[in-house]
């Protein structure tokens, strides 16, 4: 469908359209179009743009995968169709590994997407034949890679379910969610939880990583003083205060009384 510059709503649309494209193409499963409906209602009230605690939680999540001795940055079917040029340059940045991971895994869509990210400039895509399992996870994101999350020592999950990241944090790691939903089970476990747009997270992780890179005290001083307890309630009043805006300027004159 083609879809005119001019619509207000365009850069949604062309992202819907991408996503429609990838699921037709095998990289996105039905429920990952569900899941995107569900991060775009969140974004909506959130204001589309990243919030002040939302970029605290990104500077911390760079400061916390710069000093990582195997940082991993885990994709699925919604972020190779979205990010992958996002995410290849984060992985150069720190650098760090990429490990596909799927929920509804098949072996044709691990294929495909590991070619995704190599086309993208992904050099050593931990994909096919992975060698390791989670523990405690049933499901089919269990199945793991022993090189990549499951010696990793910190772990960037976006668009993550509740269980692998409650998984991982149980095995010691520091995981770092991309989530627009602040009351995911994935926010709720995640060590840095990031609520914040895909995309506009990885993009501003990468800056926060080049800056980082060349102020070591600095992110040090962010390791330390991050507080993710506090750094959530600030989502939350951000929230509170964007419904608060909302309410004022929807409000409709109040009808005129008549006299009987
Ligand atoms: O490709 P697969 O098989 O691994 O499946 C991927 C999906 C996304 C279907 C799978 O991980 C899944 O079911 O995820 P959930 O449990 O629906 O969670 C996805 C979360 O991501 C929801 O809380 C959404 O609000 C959020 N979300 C969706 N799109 C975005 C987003 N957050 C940030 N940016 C987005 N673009």
């Amino acid at each position: 469908m083609r879809i005119p510059r001019s619509h207000p709503r365009y850069v949604s649309l062309k992202t819907r359209e991408s996503l429609v494209a990838a699921n037709r193409e095998g990289v996105v499963v039905l429920e990952g179009l569900i899941a995107h409906g569900r991060g775009e209602a969140w974004d909506y009230l959130l204001g589309e743009e990243t919030s002040a605690p939302a970029l605290v939680a990104e500077k911390a999540a760079a400061a916390f995968l710069l000093a990582a001795k195997n940082p991993v940055i885990s994709v699925n079917g919604n972020v190779a169709a979205l990010a992958t040029r996002q995410v290849a340059r984060l992985a150069a940045a720190i650098p760090a590994k990429v490990e596909v991971n799927l929920f509804h895994r098949t072996d044709a869509r691990v294929r495909q997407i590991t070619r995704l990210l190599q086309n993208a400039g992904v050099k050593d895509v931990l994909g096919p034949r992975p060698n390791a399992r989670i523990p405690g996870l049933a499901s089919q994101r269990a199945r793991t890679h022993r090189a990549g999350t499951y010696s990793a020592d910190v772990v960037l999950v976006p668009l993550e379910d509740g269980d692998r990241a409650e998984a991982l944090t149980k095995m010691g790691k520091v995981v770092i969610s991309v989530d627009l939903n602040p009351l995911s089970r994935t926010t709720q476990a995640a060590a840095v939880p990031i609520v914040d747009e895909l995309t506009r997270a990885l993009t501003e992780v990468e800056r926060f990583v080049r800056d980082l890179k060349r102020d070591r005290p600095e992110a040090a001083r962010v390791r330390r003083e991050y507080d993710r307890a506090r750094n959530l309630a600030a989502v939350f009043g951000f929230l509170r205060w964007r419904l608060a805006g909302l309410v004022t300027t929807t409000k409709k004159p109040r009808p005129r009384q008549t006299k009987r």
